[in-house]
């Protein structure tokens, strides 16, 4: 039954921001929304270079006019992509196990689809593979997309596939077709692939050298970043072109890490650190986030932010209030932060202050390891705490609250006033 979900809306309401509190409710009312899913893009890569060359010099310009969150975390686990993609339209955690996309693919949601269909709009998912990969044609059907161009909708063939399928450059060039046919306002997601794992790329294709190490990924990982960042930069004037780009907004994502701790020595050589610790691994997490809204100036924001608070973010940048929605993100934009830590789905978390990883508590800024001193306040209770220990607690409440609506389908129990 729905007896926990009473406690669940009090603790979301409580640390929601409010429409009333966001500088830029309402700035892109009625407005495209075309969204792209970087696979696989860290933030390490932005701004850096690889023998001598920029990875990303389109998206490194992009900054310049887009709101660019440069602490920003992916909060995904074992279902990648899809749980990337679950965070961004429902702002709950994924699962700690497994992948919500397949194990509650038709459990009761009010996923951003929904929420912007019965607001007038069109919504859509663009990308270039098996529409049951993970599980996403089910998904996809219950929280309301209207279409999903899968690979179906594409011509693939040897020629202009690498990897996983599809080329980058292709794809978006085969999209644009769709794009302008669709009614307007749309919300149209964009899942990129040529960046993937095991980060293929034929030589006429790359712009960049590859790095030399004795990781052969993150090797090849620069090419296929800058392969991406072509491909980005390509869609953007097609964009242009056809007349589809004045009246939308366009939002980037990496949608999580593309290189594991397994090529950490790799990693360290090219970061130039002595080792790869935990909280560099922490840091490592954060994937970059843009939101750009053609003629407005943008700005870098520092503040830390993750996947979860992308929904009320958007929702209130179109004008769409938030009320009885119950999400566990906040508004990136809101005057006043209801909330300390940016939560990762293994329990790690970030606050201003402190980064927390597998029972260690780090300084933020240094990445110095903090011991237990800091709460040895001659209580023999608080022995062995340090700075993190009150917001594990806090970080634990809260993933076990967002459990609990994905195991027991709370949200049957719930009405969402916006159907
Ligand atoms: C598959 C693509 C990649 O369709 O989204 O999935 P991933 O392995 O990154 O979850
Ligand atoms: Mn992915």
């Amino acid at each position: 039954d729905g007896n926990e979900m009473p406690e669940i809306e009090d603790y979301t309401k409580q640390h929601k921001t409010s429409a009333e509190n966001s500088e830029l409710f309402g700035i892109a009312e009625d407005k495209n929304v075309i969204f792209i899913s970087l696979e696989s893009i860290q933030s390490f890569v932005i701004n850096n270079t690889v023998n001598g060359e920029e990875v990303t010099p389109f998206l490194n310009d992009l900054i310049e006019d887009s709101f660019y969150f440069e602490n920003f975390y992916h909060q995904t686990e074992q279902g990648k992509t899809s749980d990337s993609e679950f965070l961004i339209e429902n702002s709950l955690y994924p699962l700690p196990r497994g992948a919500v996309y397949f194990t509650h693919g038709q459990n009761e949601y009010n996923a951003m689809p929904e929420v912007l269909n019965s607001n007038g709009y069109n919504s859509n998912v663009f990308h270039a593979n098996n529409k049951s990969f993970w599980n996403r044609d089910v998904m996809y059907d219950n929280i309301g997309y209207d279409n999903f161009y899968d690979v179906t909708a594409y011509e693939v063939d040897q020629e202009n596939s690498v990897g996983w399928g599809l080329k980058d450059k292709e794809f978006f060039e085969q999209s644009i077709k769709y794009l302008q046919s669709l009614p307007e306002p749309y919300y149209s997601k964009f899942i990129t692939l040529t960046n993937h794992y095991p980060f293929e790329l034929s030589e006429e294709d790359a712009s960049i050298e590859p790095y030399n190490s004795n990781s052969k990924t993150l090797n090849q990982y620069f090419p296929t970043v800058r392969y991406t960042d072509e491909a980005v930069e390509a869609f953007f004037e097609q964009l242009k072109e056809s007349g589809e780009y004045e009246n939308s907004i366009i939002v980037l994502m990496g949608d999580h890490y593309g290189i594991s701790d397994f090529h950490d020595k790799a990693m360290s050589m090219y970061l130039e650190k002595d080792e790869i610790t935990a909280y560099d691994h922490i840091q490592l997490q954060r994937v970059p986030f843009f939101i750009h809204i053609p003629g407005v100036d943008g700005k870098v924001i520092s503040d830390i932010a993750g996947q979860i608070d992308v929904k009320p973010t958007l929702l209130h940048l179109l004008g769409i209030e938030t009320t009885e929605d119950i999400m566990f993100g906040q508004d990136l934009f809101a005057s006043e932060s209801k909330k300390d830590f940016v939560a990762l789905r293994d329990g790690s978390f970030i606050t201003d202050e402190y980064v927390y990883s597998k029972d260690q508590c780090f300084n933020r800024e240094t990445g110095e390891l903090l011991g237990t001193e800091v709460n040895q306040l001659g209580n023999e209770e608080a022995a062995g705490e340090t700075a993190c220990t009150p917001i594990k607690a806090d970080v634990e409440q809260e993933l076990s609250y967002s459990d609990k609506v994905i195991y027991g389908d709370l949200f049957r129990f719930y009405n969402f006033n916006n159907e």
